[in-house]
């Protein structure tokens, strides 16, 4: 069984090197964004497979866009929790090192809500491995281009569409004229998310980083979505050590060799600080 004594695992932390974290929506659901798999999950009201995969978007973009335009005005209006604010602070090394000295750290987030603060150095200490929310994507493959876009609404087209899908009716009508257009060459846009199918980001990195980890945090994830579900197992292999960070028991964590059950905005500020 996993430990949940956390003076040892200050030690493991002391003792560790290269450190990654691994997190999923668990992590947000303190700031009030919605879970996908648990009690109340988007996944239990939306379809994923009509909503989240490519397939989906080419048949019908409206029902997408209305998607992501609701989860992109409930990420506009919500601020970091205190898991947030404890794996942004340790990414400093000022404050890291004091912890875990001489040690390296990356966050390789699954969620797409931007509310993990970029590090303030030059290393790649953040990696939104499923993309983001405020990126809108060119859906033209002679243009390409990628825009950062915080605006709320995004176009008119979808203003006050959110209460509607917040409710759990979306509007199949909305003409593709009025959703995100390119601001280059003015075709159809797309959410900068990463879809089921659709290549993760930044893998090469990804695998470079956690070949080299010796400690693997696991915050606020279910460990479903691959290959996500992959680095924790493929640090334990070679010996390094797994702390799990979750709400509930989840896939995976009896092999853990920490786990610390409990609302992360409370168990990460004390295991990080
Ligand atoms: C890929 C972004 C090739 C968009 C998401 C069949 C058909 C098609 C594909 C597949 C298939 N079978 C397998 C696949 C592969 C697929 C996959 O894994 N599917 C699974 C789910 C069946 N993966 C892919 O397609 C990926 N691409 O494989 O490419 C490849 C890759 C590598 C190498 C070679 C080839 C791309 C997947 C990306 C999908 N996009 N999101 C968007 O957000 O709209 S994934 C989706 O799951 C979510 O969006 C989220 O990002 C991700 C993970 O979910 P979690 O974050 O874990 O959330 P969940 O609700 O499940 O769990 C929350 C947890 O938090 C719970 O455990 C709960 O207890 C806990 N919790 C709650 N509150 C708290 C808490 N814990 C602590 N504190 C709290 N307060
Ligand atoms: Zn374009």
């Amino acid at each position: 069984m996993p430990s949940s004594d956390i003076n040892a695992f200050h030690d493991l932390l002391r003792s560790s090197k290269n450190i990654i974290a691994v997190a999923g929506a668990g992590l947000s659901a303190a700031s009030g964004i919605p879970t996908f798999r648990g009690a109340g999950g988007m996944w239990r009201k939306y379809n994923a497979m009509s909503l989240a995969t490519p397939e989906g978007f080419s048949k019908n973009p409206s029902l997408v866009w209305q998607f992501y335009h609701y989860r992109r005005e409930a990420a506009l209006k919500a601020q970091p929790n205190p898991a947030h604010i404890a794996l942004s602070s340790f990414s400093l090394p000022s404050i890291r090192h004091q912890i875990a000295p001489e040690s390296t750290f990356t966050l390789i987030t699954q969620n797409v809500d931007g509310l993990s603060p970029p590090a303030a150095d030059e290393q790649p200490r953040l990696i939104e491995i499923h993309g983001r929310l405020f990126d809108v994507l060119c859906t033209s493959r002679d243009c390409d281009h990628v825009e950062f876009n915080t605006s709320s609404p995004i176009c008119e087209g979808l203003a006050g569409t959110e209460a509607h899908v917040a409710a759990g009716d979306l509007d199949p009508e909305i003409p593709i004229t009025s959703l995100p257009r390119c601001a280059k060459c003015g075709s159809l846009a797309r959410p900068g998310v990463v879809w089921f199918g659709e290549m993760p980001h930044k893998l090469d990195e990804i695998d470079e980083i956690a070949a080299k980890a010796d400690l693997c945090l696991v915050v606020g994830t279910s460990s479903t979505a691959r290959p996500s579900t992959c680095y924790a197992a493929e640090v334990q292999d070679r010996g390094g050590k797994v702390a799990v960070f979750n709400l509930d028991r989840s896939k995976g964590d009896r092999d853990a060799d920490y786990l610390f059950l409990g609302p992360c905005e409370e168990t990460l500020p004390r295991a990080l600080g």
